[in-house]
């Protein structure tokens, strides 16, 4: 017997021994990484190392040459500074991430960021980091699985059947954001969800007895779930049998509560937070391979232990079993298949544009409010885009994010909507997940002014290049009596701040059901749409100019030679176009350029540009937000008007009239302000 054999045998033998090879390997491996990067975190992923041992070994089901299998189960790591963890799993099982990338860990442009990275590394779901929200991933992951499931399987065809699982830290538990999405997990009885906590009693600053003293267990039975306490996190059998349990529940997620070690194998640090996030050091490296009687240079997993780790074989064969039984399902329901394949491959279908033209066509002259707007254009597109799936946070009839074929999955698991309850980080979170997910293109809904509780779920969204749909409404102080602690003031320019994301604030419903398709169209990030709660007058437009609303921003009406731009936004084009009106009469004459999307504009050849900024007109920009970021279109000969303190309590007009945003208003202000202009001119 050589000694991998001797390591295997024994250890195997002896649940909960350091020495039990696979194990063993992944605690070197993390070691090793964090050692030569001289930066990471050893500690959770020597902790939960016989709990990952064990999954990805005996249960995870996931073909290693093909991370995009779609049914494969899920793995979210939510404690993602356990990323060494991850790569030394996806490593042992596999994909294509060899140890040159293990000894990349945390370097510039390596496949081993210092966080997983969703798109930088094969078989990394989603980006985590912050914590508590791979957790929300995780659900979004759960009811993607459930919904597409109720929506294509047929009896005896069960094409889409698979698990999510995420392993979570005292960090993610303690973050609101648990809350919210294990409370709607449980409402939803996400059976095929399986949450393993890493209770370890440790985060950065220490004993986490002097700051988080829950009863996780019991709370987490509040919400519904099913909660297997008290598990030996390192005793492989018990870790083993809490796995099947979980997996034997249909109706109701599961917590793993799994007692475990921080750093455990290192000699004298374990159990302490130093070995959080610093390398442990040689010393003690040394004496934590001879603890685990791993006497292997640094990176080197020897052939036998590799060979037991190697999943690639078992990977390929679950999927060719997938795919012969996509085969008959694809014989059976020829058109479901063509559907499911279409889904998953995130292609719309082409009817979406005469969907947009029909939408178009039907316009009235009626004054409507951009949020109705929103709605009209999702009546329009929910029949020829049935991949849409998404909810409000409790605004649905605010938001107006609800159409004629709108079915909760409550009602009917094969659904579309969503209600997500009061719980806006959680929902945008869980949108990541249901879009990470695929088959599915999730929107969300709440008030604008609170898309600062959802903020760094979208800044994920973005970051991971993720097509969701943010539809925020009441956009602006015009919404009048709820004051300033629903009136969005500086929202509107703090997201446009977050690259790659598209912030779109229409003028009226010509411009909403553009934003809307551009929303869809988009495959590489997503989109936000500013809607309005009061009604706006519908804009007369060119076909020309209906055509060029795509590119984020166009000129909307000109008089006479103009001298100078004014630049408005969502509801302040109108005010734009009748202060322009206004002035008109006096022979001041000015050019109203629209723009609805910034950045796309942005976007747009220097050519296009400056045919609609040209650079010789002064800009005059305007929208009921702060001005900061619109000073580099007013430049130095322009000038900005806008709203830089919190809105007022009052009726819509009132609020309006008092801060100047009224035709006579904006006319006064131009007036001066071209006044000036000339007079410093000449
Ligand atoms: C939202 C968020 N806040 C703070 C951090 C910084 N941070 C990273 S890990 C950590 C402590 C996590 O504790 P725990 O989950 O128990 O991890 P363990 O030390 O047990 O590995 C903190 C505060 C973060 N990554 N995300
Ligand atoms: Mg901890």
């Amino acid at each position: 017997m050589n000694i991998i054999e001797h390591i295997i045998e024994r250890t195997e033998a002896r649940p909960g021994d350091l020495a039990w090879a696979p194990t063993a390997a992944l605690r070197a491996l993390a070691m090793d990484m964090v050692e030569q990067a001289k930066a990471g975190h050893p500690g959770a992923p020597m902790g939960m190392a016989e709990i990952a041992a064990i999954l990805w070994r005996h249960h995870l089901r996931h073909n290693p040459a093909n991370p995009l299998w779609p049914d494969r189960d899920r793995f979210v790591l939510s404690n993602g500074h356990a990323s060494a963890l991850l790569y030394a799993l996806l490593h042992l099982t596999g994909y294509d991430l060899p140890v040159a990338e293990l000894r990349r860990f945390r370097q510039l442009h390596s496949r081993t960021p210092g966080h997983p990275e969703y798109g930088v590394t094969p078989g990394v779901e989603t980006t985590t980091g912050p914590l508590g929200q791979g957790f929300a991933n995780a659900v979004g992951m759960a009811i993607a699985e459930r919904t597409l499931a109720a929506q294509f399987n047929r009896p005896g065809h069960d094409i889409v059947d698979h698990r999510s699982f995420v392993f979570l830290g005292d960090g993610c538990m303690m973050e609101g954001i648990s809350h919210e999405a294990a409370s709607l997990a449980g409402r939803l009885g996400l059976g095929k969800l399986v949450a393993c906590y890493d209770d370890n009693e440790i985060s950065i600053d220490g004993k986490v007895s002097g700051w988080f003293t829950d009863d996780t267990p019991r709370r987490f039975e509040a919400y519904g779930w099913q909660v297997l306490r008290g598990i030996d996190g390192h005793d492989p059998a018990q870790i083993e049998a809490a796995l099947q349990t979980a997996l034997a529940q249909t109706d109701r997620p599961t917590l793993l509560c799994c007692r475990t070690i921080i750093g455990r194998g290192a000699p004298t640090k374990a159990g302490h937070q130093d070995t959080h996030g610093a390398p442990l050091g040689p010393d003690e490296i040394l004496r934590a391979r001879e603890a685990m009687h791993w006497p292997y240079p640094a990176f080197e997993i020897p052939p036998d232990v590799a060979a037991a780790w190697d999943h690639r074989a078992e990977g390929a064969a679950a999927e060719e079993a997938w795919q012969e039984r996509f085969s008959r399902y694809q014989a059976s329901y020829p058109e479901l298949a063509a559907e499911f394949s279409r889904r998953i491959a995130g292609r719309l279908r082409p009817e979406i544009d005469a969907a947009a033209a029909a939408a178009c066509e039907a316009i009235t002259g009626q004054k409507t409010a951009t949020r109705k707007s929103g709605q009209i254009a999702l009546t329009a597109f929910a029949p020829v885009v049935p991949e849409l799936l998404g909810g409000s946070a409790d605004l649905t009839h605010s938001n107006l994010t609800f159409h004629p074929g709108s079915v909760p999955i409550t009602e009917n698991p094969a659904g579309n909507q969503i209600s997500f309850g009061v719980r806006e980080f959680g929902m945008a979170a869980i949108a990541n997940g249901i879009a990470l997910h695929g088959g599915f293109i999730p929107f969300v809904a709440t008030f604008l002014v609170f898309s600062d509780y959802a903020r760094n779920a979208i800044r994920m969204s973005a970051l991971m290049h993720l097509r969701v749909i943010y539809v925020m409404t009441h956009d602006s102080i015009a919404l009048g009596e709820d004051g300033p602690t629903h009136q969005p003031v500086e929202q509107l320019a703090a997201l446009r701040l977050i690259p790659n994301l598209e912030v779109w604030r229409p003028c009226d419903t010509a411009e909403t059901i553009c934003a809307w398709a551009e929303a869809l169209r988009r495959h590489d990030g997503p989109t936000l749409l500013a809607l309005s709660r009061q009604a706006l007058p519908a804009q007369p437009r060119s076909p020309s100019e209906r055509t060029a609303i795509s590119r984020g921003g166009y000129v909307l009406a000109q008089s006479g030679t103009p001298q100078a731009v004014l630049l408005a936004t969502g509801s302040e084009v109108a005010l734009a176009m009748a202060a322009a009106q206004i002035l008109v009469n006096e022979d001041i004459f000015l050019r109203v350029v629209s723009m609805p999307c910034v950045s796309r504009f942005e976007a747009q050849d220097e050519a296009y540009r400056a045919g609609v900024l040209p650079p010789d007109l002064p800009v005059i920009t305007l929208e009921a937000g702060t001005t900061a970021s619109w000073r580099a279109y007013a430049g130095r000969n322009g000038a900005t008007i806008g709203l830089d303190r919190f809105g007022e309590s009052g009726p819509e007009a009132a609020v309006l009239d008092a801060f100047g945003f009224t035709p006579q208003g904006v006319a006064e202000r131009i007036r001066m302000l071209l006044g000036r202009h000339l007079n410093e001119r000449s």
